[in-house]
């Protein structure tokens, strides 16, 4: 087991002990390594302008993958065995800029600069992971530029995207790559300051037996929420024991019955690709939860385990009748997600207990399923509601009903009564009817914010109305194409 931080930084390996557990990699950089190009706006994973792209390194296809993701509320330890690229890495000075550099410059994508270089890594993410130019929005959703304008931005990402590697950085790649096949086996990492200490365990038996040793440490995935509370609430964290280097915490899969597993430490991304197949409705959710950057660092399980009444997973996964599995070093228990919400932030899970995986039942074929989330921004924003419906229509009738709400009370929750107003019935004006005074039994929402109670009201009967009444335009399809 490792007790010193190890990464690729700089085109050369480092070694690190003795800094704070949870000093933030954007710290890091700034203050102890003069890496000033990487940026502080927010300091809480809004703006991109601290974006750095994290390296790893795929054995069998003997390649470094990338990932964007904001340094600002990425714990430095969380970079072990990564190759942290920053915006130094990318050209070989001013008179030779990477190619997204030289298109920016071209195209005036900077004006007073100072988030040009978090545009710029996220533009190097696109370039490397070679993806079409369309997606350029998707990957710079995480971006905030207050004086150029996107336009420029855009077109600077579409004159890049073909362009060849530039030959400094992949000769950083190579000697990254090198780096990576020296390390020795994983065993884990075990980093520790004047006693504060971070835990990163490679097997899920230590995992759970860390978690039983030490009942008052915090876990820790994506630090998308810890990392906030650290730099916004200024919380000290004396023990952390971090989940995401654990492989069957992040795997993702079906199992032989058809459910899908999503581990307790896969991220939105990671997840994405099989629950895309489940819900390939949920494309818009998906592309409007917070950022790339962010849904390559959070986890689905820290969404699930955080348990704010906003989050956009928990509506979801409640309508397709999810479970999680809590593990402990003495046993698991599958606990549906309706129980799993006991309150405004708290859950059923133990002080020992770590959520392990998440179970989505096989879907059926004549499922109809819609998640809609309403916010002020279109990218990168909270919810005020997360609606989600999901009901089977058999011979015109509404048949297991699952709609489920973000926005509207304590928890995330089910909407029981509208639920039962509808089981069973035709899918006609009178069941909408009787829908939509349920749903005024079933949620009194409260004024913040986001929004008012009144705004969030009228919100989820509209979106209700309108869902219920799609349904019955696809009853009535069904019913005059049966054949006679
Ligand atoms: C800029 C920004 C935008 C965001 N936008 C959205 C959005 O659009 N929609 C939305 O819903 N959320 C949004 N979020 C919040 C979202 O990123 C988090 O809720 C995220 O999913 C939490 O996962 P994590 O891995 O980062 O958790 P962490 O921050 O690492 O941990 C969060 C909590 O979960 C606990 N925990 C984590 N994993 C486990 C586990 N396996 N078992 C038990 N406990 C565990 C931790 O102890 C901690 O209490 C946003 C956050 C940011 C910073
Ligand atoms: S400083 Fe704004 S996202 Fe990190
Ligand atoms: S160029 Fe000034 S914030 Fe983007």
């Amino acid at each position: 087991m490792s007790t010193v931080l190890e990464f690729f930084l700089k085109g050369e390996a480092r070694q690190v002990a003795g800094l704070d557990t949870t000093l933030t990699l954007l710290d890091y950089l700034r203050d102890h390594c003069n890496l000033t190009g990487t940026k502080e706006g927010c300091n809480e994973g809004d703006c991109g302008a601290c974006t750095v792209l994290l390296g790893h390194y795929e054995p069998l296809s003997e390649e470094v993958r990338y990932r964007a993701v904001n340094a600002c509320i990425t714990l430095l330890p969380a970079v072990h065995r990564h190759w942290v690229v920053t915006v130094e890495d990318l050209g070989d000075g001013p008179d030779n800029l990477h190619p997204v550099q030289d298109a920016m410059v071209r195209r005036h994508g900077s004006q007073c600069g100072f988030c040009t270089p978090g545009f710029v890594m996220s533009l190097a993410a696109l370039h490397l992971d070679a993806a079409s130019p369309d997606q350029a929005e998707t990957y710079i959703a995480g971006n905030l530029c207050r004086c150029t304008g996107y336009g420029p931005i855009l077109e600077a990402a579409k004159d890049s995207a073909e362009a060849p590697r530039h030959p400094a950085f992949t000769a950083k790649e190579h000697a990254a790559a090198q780096w990576f096949r020296s390390l020795s086996l994983d065993t884990g990492l075990f980093y520790e300051r004047e006693g504060d200490r971070y835990d990163a365990p490679v097997s899920l038996k230590a995992l759970l037996q860390a978690r039983k040793d030490d009942p008052d440490a915090v876990l820790v995935a994506g630090t998308t929420e810890l990392g906030l509370w650290v730099n916004k609430d200024l919380k000290d964290y004396p023990s952390l024991i971090s989940t995401t280097r654990v492989p069957e915490m992040t795997a993702v899969t079906f199992l032989v019955d058809g459910t899908l597993s999503i581990g307790g430490a896969a991220t939105y991304e990671q997840a994405w690709p099989l629950l895309r197949q489940v819900i390939p409705e949920g494309q818009d959710w998906f592309d409007r939860f917070a950022s790339k950057q962010i849904r390559q660092q959070a986890t689905i399980g820290g969404n699930v385990v955080n348990a704010s009444p906003i989050g956009d997973g928990p509506p979801v996964l409640l309508a397709l009748n999810a479970s999680v599995k809590l593990s402990s070093i003495s046993g698991e228990r599958l606990v549906p997600l309706t129980d799993f919400f006991t309150g405004y932030k708290q859950t059923a899970l133990a002080s020992d207990e770590v959520l392990t995986a998440i179970h989505i039942p096989p879907r059926e074929n004549d499922r109809q399923f819609a998640a809609l989330k309403v916010s002020k921004r279109k990218d990168q924003d909270i919810s005020a509601v997360m609606a989600v419906f999901s009901w089977r229509l058999e011979n015109g009738r509404f048949r297991d009903v699952r709609i489920a709400f973000g926005g509207m009370s304590a928890t995330p929750m089910v909407a029981q009564n509208t639920n039962a107003a509808l089981e069973g019935k035709d899918a006609s004006a009178s069941a909408v009817e009787a829908a939509l005074t349920a749903l005024s039994e079933d949620f009194s929402p409260i004024d913040d914010l986001r929004a008012s109670a009144w705004y969030r009201t009228t919100v989820a009967h509209n979106l209700l109305d309108a869902a219920l009444r799609e349904a019955i335009d696809s009853a009535t399809q069904q019913h005059e194409e049966a054949p006679a």
